[in-house]
């Protein structure tokens, strides 16, 4: 087996236009892995740091100075190796030495690498027990942007079409078709108004919470009509990021922990929402809970920032029966080897994972393979942009690979 004969690290640009990196590892069998780190506007209070203090720069001192020769000769056998280097060279929690984004970039490009020398795809390198590369996650395609990620937009950060079929071309299609009807209506409802794009491609309009819900539930309901595809409505409200002194608070309305609550439960009624993301704060482990109680048989209840794809975080939310699924996103916990377990400790728990994008993204498709190799049961990444679609369109390439 190949040892890493050269391993770079090098700033690149995001989906917004900030600084972050991307790593390239050559093996000495010439087999080579190249992948960028996205990076999040709404991000949780417990997700590793994605850069050490002083930002890029010091991310690429402390690559050169202590990374980069503890890496270079390693066996990659398997991609675990790597990541235990990553951890042992970083030796904090939260990766705050190194960063979580370029430990994110050395670990992807390493599984990559190992990939290209063993010739299997990403998705088989991560495999679990079980998983054949037949069956795909739904589409997670954020249609309206509000919160972090539009300027003037709602305060509930995406408005998702949650698409499911066994084919990806029909849940991609479906989620496609859901923001094309809305955008087409916010123009016809308000024609002289000027409609943005937010950080995740969704629409950006002057419009609150509950007429973007109303809009999107109509064109997912004329989608369906349309097409005879399964694709209904999501959310995700990030309601950290509108919590403070223990109030949600909206522009229309504040409400305590109980009338959040309640809030949610009637808009996945009224709604017909089949998928729920982060509708509490980051701590509020009990209020997920007795969401999860009163309407996770019908739709998912999926945990973000609650969790931070970390297993302490995830056992107590096990324990709590916060939610029914989880939300899984490589840079939140620095590696695929930890990203592995929480998909683990999430399986064997029966909770769905959904594994994520980032707000801000890199125009790269290894994502869509973390999610066909982990049997995710949904792809979070977006519909519209560049960043967005190569998610999508890898995703179409490993549906024609394994479905006729
Ligand atoms: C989220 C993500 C992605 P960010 O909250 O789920 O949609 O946003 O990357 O800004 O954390
Ligand atoms: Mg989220």
């Amino acid at each position: 087996m190949s040892r890493i004969a050269s391993v770079d690290l090098d700033p690149i640009y995001d989906s917004r236009g900030r600084l972050t990196v991307e790593a390239t590892i050559v093996l000495d069998s010439g087999a080579r892995g190249r992948a960028g780190a996205p990076s999040g506007a709404s991000t949780g209070a417990h997700e590793v740091v994605a850069f050490p203090a002083g930002g890029v720069p010091d991310a690429l001192v402390a690559f050169r100075g202590r990374l980069a020769p503890a890496l270079n000769g390693v066996e990659v056998s398997d991609f675990m190796a790597v990541d235990r280097i990553l951890h042992e060279v970083d030796g904090t929690p939260n990766f705050a030495r190194i960063g979580g984004n370029p430990a994110t970039a050395v670990s992807v490009a390493s599984a990559l690498a190992l990939g290209e020398e063993t010739h299997r795809p990403l998705w088989k390198v991560l495999a679990r027990p079980g998983i054949d590369g037949s069956r795909f996650p739904g589409i997670v395609g954020n249609c309206l942007n509000g919160g972090r990620h539009a300027i003037g937009g709602p305060d509930i950060q995406e408005f998702i079409a949650y698409a499911e079929e066994p084919r990806p071309a029909d849940s991609i299609r479906a989620a496609v078709r859901v923001h094309e009807l809305l955008g087409a209506e916010l123009h016809r409802r308000y024609p002289k108004a000027a409609l943005g794009r937010g950080d995740e491609g969704g629409w950006v309009a002057a419009i609150g919470n509950v007429e973007a819900l109303e809009l999107l539930s109509e064109a997912c309901a004329k989608a369906r009509d349309e097409l005879h595809l399964s694709v209904h409505p999501g959310l995700d409200l990030a309601a950290s990021e509108f919590f403070t002194d223990g109030r949600y608070r909206y522009k229309e309305q504040t409400l305590d922990a109980e009338g959040q609550e309640t809030f949610v439960a009637r808009l996945v009624d009224r709604y017909g929402l089949k998928y729920v993301e982060d509708p509490f704060d980051q701590e509020a482990f009990e209020s997920f809970a007795h969401l999860t109680r009163a309407v996770g048989d019908r739709t998912l209840i999926v945990g973000d920032d609650l969790y931070c794809t970390n297993v302490d975080r995830l056992r107590r939310g096990i324990d709590h029966r916060s939610t029914n699924a989880v939300l899984i996103k490589v840079n939140q916990i620095g590696t695929l080897t930890d990203t592995l377990a929480a998909v683990d400790l999430a399986g064997a728990n029966a909770l769905a994972t959904v594994t994520s994008h980032r707000s801000g993204e890199v125009p790269e498709g290894w994502l869509a393979h973390v999610a066909v190799g982990t049997g995710a049961r949904g792809l979070k990444c977006g519909v519209l942009g560049g960043e967005r679609v190569a998610k999508l369109n890898e995703l179409l390439r490993l549906g024609r690979a394994t479905q006729p």
